[in-house]
């Protein structure tokens, strides 16, 4: 049976399922309904809620829990950022951050796997600023205003450098190596043992 993602966002899913297709792992969605733990950390609230999937579920399944994180804004809108999109889109994020100067900003995504045997969570980040104005068509969410470190294009506008250097690559990444390693091991003891 394929791994399974917990989500209710096709964007999420499918990025997955391509960044997981390079490591040879393949997942298939899972949507159930899940209340979302309230706390400032990603790797908390993804955490809380694999815990509750598995319990519903029973399979090995992972959630991901993501946000965007803004320096001037004390992080806001953070582990909200799927509600603060929803009432404001990145427009009243633009609005917010009219006139300030520090457009310092952050993606963060953390990966929580739960199988028999607890959950293990993974989370990475991806560092940039806020753009003046939206750019771009590709991705979505923050997308069209998020500017990573060393480019000059919005994620929207750079699907290319998004699929190389965004905060899901990288949390799903540490992920991917840990869990095919995980597999291989358990392959080797089943060998063993038969032999
Ligand atoms: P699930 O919880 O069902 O997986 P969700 O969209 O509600 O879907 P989150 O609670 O993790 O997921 O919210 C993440 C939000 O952060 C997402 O809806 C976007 O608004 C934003 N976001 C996360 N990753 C992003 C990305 O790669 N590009 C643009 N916006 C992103």
């Amino acid at each position: 049976m394929s791994l399974r993602f917990v989500t209710s966002n096709g964007h999420k899913f499918a990025e997955a399922k391509s960044i997981l297709n390079g490591y040879g792992v393949s997942i298939d969605p899972l949507n159930l309904a899940i209340e979302e733990k309230r706390s400032e950390s990603c790797a908390r609230v993804a955490e809380a809620s694999a815990k509750i999937a598995y319990e519903k579920a029973r399979v090995p399944l992972f959630v991901e829990d993501s946000g965007i994180f803004l320096n001037a804004l004390h992080g806001f809108p953070g582990t909200y950022s799927a509600w603060a999109f929803g009432k404001m889109g990145y427009e009243g994020l633009l609005k917010l951050m009219r006139g300030v100067r520090d457009r310092r900003a952050r993606f963060v995504s953390a990966i929580a796997y739960a199988d028999e045997k607890g959950v293990k969570i993974f989370e990475a980040a991806c560092r940039g600023k806020i753009s003046g104005r939206p750019a771009g068509k590709n991705g979505f969410g923050y997308d069209p205003i998020f500017i990573p470190s060393g480019s000059r294009k919005t994620f929207a506008e750079d699907a290319a450098t998004k699929a190389r250097v965004s905060h899901r690559r990288r949390a799903l990444g540490c992920f991917a190596k840990w869990y095919v390693e995980k597999n291989n091991r358990k392959g080797k003891i089943i060998g063993k043992e038969k032999s």
